[in-house]
């Protein structure tokens, strides 16, 4: 009897102690890790890998313990980003910062994933307003798209023919750019120019060099090409050269200082513009933890504490918009190529 007494305690023992070991479980997953994922346009290109660096600096600086899961489809198509998104709903994840290839096709698996209790947001290129909770600008679209064609005028003297070399045809912020490049493209200051095409690159360096070739064979007198695509203006920066172009054609647009300074440096592209890519991607990281912690809600006019980045104020429409790009030529290209 004692003997089974004995047993019987040992059993209520282990069933406690194993309730304890499962109700420990359960503390520990509640408070396991988030994990936020970084889906991109598309795997393979620089500048994506600078914002990935820059999510993790957000992740130390935020000191907690998350997760950041870097996706993207192999060409920057809204199928790709799709299915990436649907997995990513099925693996229950905290949240996505998406850098958008559609404005429109995203939004049905973004309402998706945001049903799911995923904190959606787009940066770089942004998804249409009922997908995401916010959207994150590098800087605002009029003046990214004003600026590159100032910039052009100026390299070629306001005058002749120019084309414009894109990423993907439906890639949400090229379009947006290229509509303001078209409207500043009205000004008097440009009647002597002329924007003969639109070609799409689809941020595939072989498919932007080919590209680039062909608009040297159709367009003999063509004077400059705006790329405002760093995978797209670096390719152009070699067809200029392979073809013995260079001076002859003048190249402007959005490069990595990294990817671009030997252009930079040798006259083949003489000015061009961006941002920090790290310093968005870190900024995107970084708010998409705060909606979920709820330390930020999301709502038009509220100023969010992006860390290092300072304060970033959520805009109308939720559109979040960092600072202006900064502006590379030969003087400082070597400083800025050694960051990213
Ligand atoms: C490419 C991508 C990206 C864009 C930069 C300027 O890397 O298209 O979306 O912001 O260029």
């Amino acid at each position: 009897m004692k003997r089974l007494k004995m047993i019987s305690l040992f059993v209520v023992l282990v069933l406690l102690a194993g309730g304890m070991v499962f109700a420990g479980g359960k503390t520990e997953a509640a408070k396991e890790g988030v994990r936020i994922a970084m889906v991109v346009k598309n795997l393979g290109n620089s500048f994506f890998e600078a914002c990935r660096d820059g999510g993790l600096e957000a992740i130390e600086d935020l000191g907690a313990d998350i997760e950041l899961i870097y996706q993207g489809p192999s060409t920057p198509t809204a199928e790709g980003q799709i299915e990436i998104i649907d997995s990513l709903i099925a693996q229950k994840v905290d949240a996505i910062a998406i850098s958008a290839n559609d404005v429109d096709a995203l939004v049905p698996i973004c309402k998706k994933a945001m049903t799911a209790g995923i904190k959606v947001i787009s940066f770089d290129s942004g998804i249409a307003p009922d997908g995401r909770i916010l959207h994150l600008a590098p800087s605002g679209d009029e003046f990214i798209g004003r600026s590159q064609v100032r910039m052009m005028a100026e390299l070629v003297d306001h005058e002749g023919q120019i084309a414009i070399l894109s990423a993907s045809s439906q890639a949400t912020n090229q379009n947006a750019w290229i509509e303001w490049m078209k409207k500043e493209l009205e000004e008097a200051d440009y009647n002597n120019m002329e924007l003969v095409t639109v070609v799409y690159g689809d941020d595939l360096s072989d498919k932007s060099y080919r590209e680039a070739m062909g608009l040297f064979k159709s367009y003999p007198n063509l004077r400059g090409i705006i790329s405002p695509t760093t995978v797209g203006i670096a390719a152009t920066g070699k067809a200029l050269e392979d073809a013995g172009k260079a001076g002859e054609i003048e190249l402007t647009g959005l490069g990595l200082p990294s990817e671009m300074k030997q252009y930079i440096k040798n006259g083949t592209c003489r000015k061009m513009s961006l941002w920090n890519p790290i310093d968005l991607g870190y900024s995107a990281t970084y708010i998409a933890y705060k909606l979920i912690t709820g330390d930020v809600e999301g709502g038009a006019g509220e100023t969010m504490d992006v860390g290092r980045m300072g304060d970033i104020i959520i805009g109308g429409g939720k559109v979040a918009v960092m600072s202006e790009p900064y502006v590379f030529d030969k003087d400082n290209i070597d400083k800025f190529a050694a960051i990213y």
